[in-house]
């Protein structure tokens, strides 16, 4: 784990489920019922008690996220975004991949929740450019960040060494 300088931000190779954080990020869909990629790994180690939690709250708008217990997992909670699903980037998908990372840092903070781990939202499944997506994610949390002295630590959680890289490049680039 390496923490870049002083930004409380720091890039792990690794799977967000197994993470001991305040809250980790799930990519989900605007229905909250579970499916692939990170969202069918969290439920799936995580256990039904996060799914009936999911029911109940009925949905998510793209762009907004929700909190959950974390059932079985090592984390205290789960907080469900949902990213954009990506078309050709005119229509709004960049503003609302922000607003995922953005409300979720908002969420935890209004949750007391000091430490949060985000996965790639949107570049999986729903086929965001992982190069946009990532500048785009470490904006969201760099103007959170900066604005509120809450959040601890920010952990980026990347499932491929590829995506690793890739926000490694970038974030040496800006630190
Ligand atoms: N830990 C960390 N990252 C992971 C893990 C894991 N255990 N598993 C996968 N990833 P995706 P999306 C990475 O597709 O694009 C679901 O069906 C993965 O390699 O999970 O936002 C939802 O229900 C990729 O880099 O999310 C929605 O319908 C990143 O997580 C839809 O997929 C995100 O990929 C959401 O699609």
């Amino acid at each position: 784990m390496y923490m870049y300088k002083n930004t409380r931000i720091t890039l792990i190779k690794g799977d967000i489920t197994k993470l001991q954080v305040d809250a980790i990020v799930n990519a989900a869909n605007n229905r909250l019922l579970g499916g692939g990629g990170v969202d069918g790994a969290i439920h799936r180690a995580g256990g039904i008690d996060i799914l009936n939690a999911c029911k109940e709250i009925g949905g998510c708008p793209t762009g907004e996220a929700q909190i959950t217990i974390a059932g079985n997992l090592p984390s205290k909670k789960v907080i469900h975004t949902v990213g954009p699903i990506y078309k050709d980037g005119n229509n709004n998908e960049p503003q609302l991949l922000y607003n995922a990372y953005f409300n979720s840092l908002k969420l935890a903070e209004e949750n007391q929740l000091k430490t949060i781990a985000f996965p790639s939202i949107s570049t999986g499944i729903y086929g965001y450019p992982i190069e946009e997506a990532v500048d785009i994610a470490i904006k969201a949390v760099r103007d959170f960040i900066d604005t509120s002295s809450s959040i601890e630590e920010v952990v980026f959680v990347l499932f491929s060494v590829e995506d690793y890289e890739i926000y490694e490049r970038k974030l040496e680039m800006i630190f």
